[in-house]
């Protein structure tokens, strides 16, 4: 049984899904038009990986006898100063995602409800790796640094990230 306050906690967090995958796409966007095929292609899979955690909780607040709300679309930037401003926002973004869990399993916990805590630890797993993710690429554009050739290493560097993990998901 889902308590009205873990409903509607439930559903705030269907909308910051919602909100990440329109994040990541207009991200793709700007990637694309810039010409970084690289970083495009990998804002778009995050963005489809967003619109996928917003509909685990909405199927999971239906199975549990609960009305999920589709939310609102709010309006993403749709211009960016640079890759490296794009991946320092996108790791704050993702931090505030994990503070949000974080907070839904302190109600979980607050009211015993054990069915949610447990549907809720595949996101402390998932926000974990996609911190690690987003700051091993930070640390790699530190060292690339911002010279007149960072742009073309950078999204060569992203591409083969892309690789990585679409490997890492043909295996799972
Ligand atoms: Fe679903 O917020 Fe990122 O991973």
């Amino acid at each position: 049984m889902l308590s009205e306050k873990m409903e509607a906690a439930l559903n705030d967090q269907i909308a910051m899904e919602g909100y990440a995958s329109f994040f990541y796409l207009s991200i793709a966007s700007w990637c694309e038009y810039q010409g970084m095929e690289g970083a495009s292609e990998f804002f778009y899979r995050q963005a489809t990986e967003e619109h996928d955690h917003m509909m685990r909780i909405f199927r999971y607040v239906l199975e549990m006898d609960k009305k999920a709300i589709a939310p609102a679309i709010q309006q993403p930037p749709s211009d960016f100063k640079s890759i490296q401003s794009i991946f320092n926002d996108v790791y704050a973004h993702e931090q505030k995602v994990t503070t949000s869990i974080n907070q839904l399993v302190n109600l979980a916990n607050e009211e015993n409800d054990h069915s949610t805590h447990n549907f809720l630890q595949w996101y402390v797993s998932e926000q974990r790796e996609e911190e690690a993710l987003i700051r091993s690429i930070l640390d790699k554009l530190k060292l690339i640094g911002d010279g007149p050739q960072s742009l073309y290493f950078i999204d060569k560097e992203i591409t083969q990230i892309n690789s990585q993990v679409g490997n890492q998901q043909g295996e799972a």
